[in-house]
């Protein structure tokens, strides 16, 4: 029988529609409802609030920056009500906090859940997005925000044989809710990046054997986590606009500043008090015992050189120490891991390494891994392998601005755009921390608040002005281009090719810098001076 029924397709519409409910697209919301009064849809994948932390539930799973800076400090009420109980937050924590950051401010009833954006097309003639959802349905503003993160886009490499393997395979960045229990089971972890130098001592707690298959031996400074005493919790309550300013003064959004000497003028029996120190304050304050680490290899040599030692000192085999000691870029080139006994993991007795540089993966095979040497018999494998990052969340989006004009295709040859907020062509379209922007590179609620901001005061400014829309320029964006690649190479990131800052991790994707390395500090200045001068670089309409 003909099916002749016809498919009434209702456009939904709103003043600006938001993609993703993390941290961004929290705030996002509430500036945009809550301050300028407009009628906004969150559209978000996931079932609930939560972003990253709503993914990334693996064993371990905890925040790098300190939990008194990694929140949100746009109200002061806000902070004054919320309690963090450790240095750094593990997961559950941060993603209560989010939820009560979406009960607090009523912001669930503007988010719909569980919808997946597939594609957003604008309408030239409309001055609209039209954003299309896997569902079907269809939503239509003429603003449209993308808080989708920088490392949402899970990657999984493609091993051959994976299909075949009779074992279950998880990655990090998209953990069962349930949990995982590894009790009695030999399990393979492939990646030690942050996320794998997490996970590994947890892993090896509860598991039969963990080995670890390590690509790129990788530095980490110990985090000393602990609870927070009262007394911090009262100072952190007394001090919110202290604390405030101190993270918008600093390089990278943190709540601490860069030591003002150079490594290079200290005598070696200083610098090893200086680093001493400050490995036994640790977490990613010990990139600030100099100034210069980032900036200058000779400096960054002696941070480089300290850690390597203490890894040396930690691993209690030989063998197992050189491997792991045997780091083939500056400290700091690559997103620079802190750990909860992670080295010590390798003294354990059912724990191994494996050097994938000498003895590279062939296959999965029905019962393990195979490398070019032998086979590893194992019962679960975990991919700590990290994400298509910064570009991957936006591009697995079908995006059209003028005239169809695919950002697959402004993008094939990598990121670009203005500031990372704009790309031209895309009139109305916003990207929070998208390449380009400091993101990250810095404690991300910080870059999160600032773009949000910046992007709600845009819009004010075009509706008090008349205005329909907002677009870079060509220019603005070719300069900014430039700009981004010569500040990243007055740093030792360049000396890291390999890393996913450039796009590395994933086959095939064009290698350029993605992150803006020159500082949130002189990046914030930066946007306000061109919002300041009418929006420079931008073409007003
Ligand atoms: P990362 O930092 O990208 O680390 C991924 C790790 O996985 C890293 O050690 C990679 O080695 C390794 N990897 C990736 N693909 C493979 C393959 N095919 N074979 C072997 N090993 C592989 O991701 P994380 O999740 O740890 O951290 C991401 C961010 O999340 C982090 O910066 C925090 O901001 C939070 P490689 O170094 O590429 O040789």
């Amino acid at each position: 029988m003909a099916n002749d029924v016809t498919t009434d397709i209702s456009v939904q519409t709103f003043d600006a529609l938001v993609v993703g409910a993390g941290f961004s697209g929290l705030y996002q919301l509430h500036r945009l409802r809550d301050d300028l009064g407009l009628r906004v849809k969150v559209l978000e994948r996931a079932g609930d609030v939560g972003g990253t932390w709503y993914w990334n539930r693996y064993p371990g799973a905890r925040c790098d920056s300190e939990s008194h800076s990694y929140c949100y400090m746009f109200s002061k009420e806000l902070v004054e009500e919320w309690e963090w109980s450790e240095r750094y937050p593990g997961q559950p924590e941060v993603l209560g906090y989010l939820n009560h950051v979406a009960d607090r401010f009523d912001l669930r009833r503007d988010i719909q859940f569980e919808t997946s954006v597939s594609s957003a097309r604008f309408d030239a003639e409309r001055t609209l997005w039209r954003v299309e959802t896997a569902g079907g349905e269809v939503f239509e503003a003429p603003f449209l925000i993308m808080a989708v993160g920088c490392l949402s886009a899970a990657n999984v490499p493609d091993i051959p044989g994976l299909g075949d393997f009779r074992g279950r395979w998880y990655h990090t960045g998209q953990w069962p809710h349930e949990g995982v229990d590894f009790t009695g089971l030999r399990v393979g972890q492939i990646g030690t990046g942050s996320t794998g130098i997490q996970t590994a001592p947890l892993i090896a707690e509860q598991a039969a054997r963990l080995t670890v298959f390590q690509r790129t031996a990788n530095y980490s400074i110990p985090a000393r986590n602990h609870p927070l005493s009262e007394g911090f919790k009262r100072y952190v309550k007394e001090n919110h606009d202290e604390i405030r300013r101190m993270m918008h003064f600093s390089p990278n959004g943190h709540s601490f500043l860069p030591s003002d000497r150079s490594a290079l003028d200290s005598t070696p029996e200083e610098r090893e008090r200086v680093y001493e120190a400050a490995w036994e304050i640790g977490g990613l304050r010990f990139r600030t015992a100099y100034r210069d680490i980032i900036a200058s290899e000779a400096a960054n040599k002696t941070a480089a050189d300290f850690i390597k030692k203490k890894i040396r000192e930690i691993v209690k085999d030989p063998a197992t120490a050189e491997v792991l000691a045997d780091i083939d870029h500056p400290y700091g080139s690559k997103r620079p891991p802190i750990d909860t006994g992670y080295f010590e993991t390798f003294n354990r007795e059912n724990v191994s390494l494996v050097d994938l540089r000498a003895t590279p993966i062939e296959r999965v095979t029905e019962t393990g891994i195979r490398t070019t040497d032998r086979d590893y018999p194992l019962d679960a494998i975990v991919f700590a392998t990290g994400f298509d990052a910064m570009t991957g969340p936006l591009l697995r989006i079908d995006i059209q601005g003028r005239d169809g004009l695919p950002l697959r295709e402004v993008w094939k040859a990598g990121p670009h755009g203005y500031l990372g907020l704009q790309v031209p062509g895309f009139p109305n379209l916003f990207t929070v921390t998208g390449p380009g922007s400091p993101s990250v590179l810095c404690n991300m609620p910080v870059p999160i608040e600032q773009h949000v901001d910046w992007i709600t005061d845009c819009i004010r400014h075009l509706r008090g002005k008349g205005l329909a829309t907002i677009e870079a320029t060509e220019a603005a964006a070719r300069d900014w281009d430039r700009h981004v690649n010569d500040v990243a190479n007055q740093t030792v990131m360049p000396k890291a090719p390999h890393s996913w800052y450039f796009g590395a991790n994933i086959p095939g994707k064009p290698r350029q810098f993605m992150p803006y390395a020159g500082g949130m500090r002189r990046y914030r200045e930066i946007c306000a001076d061109i919002a300041a001068k009418g929006y420079a670089g931008f073409k007003l309409a």
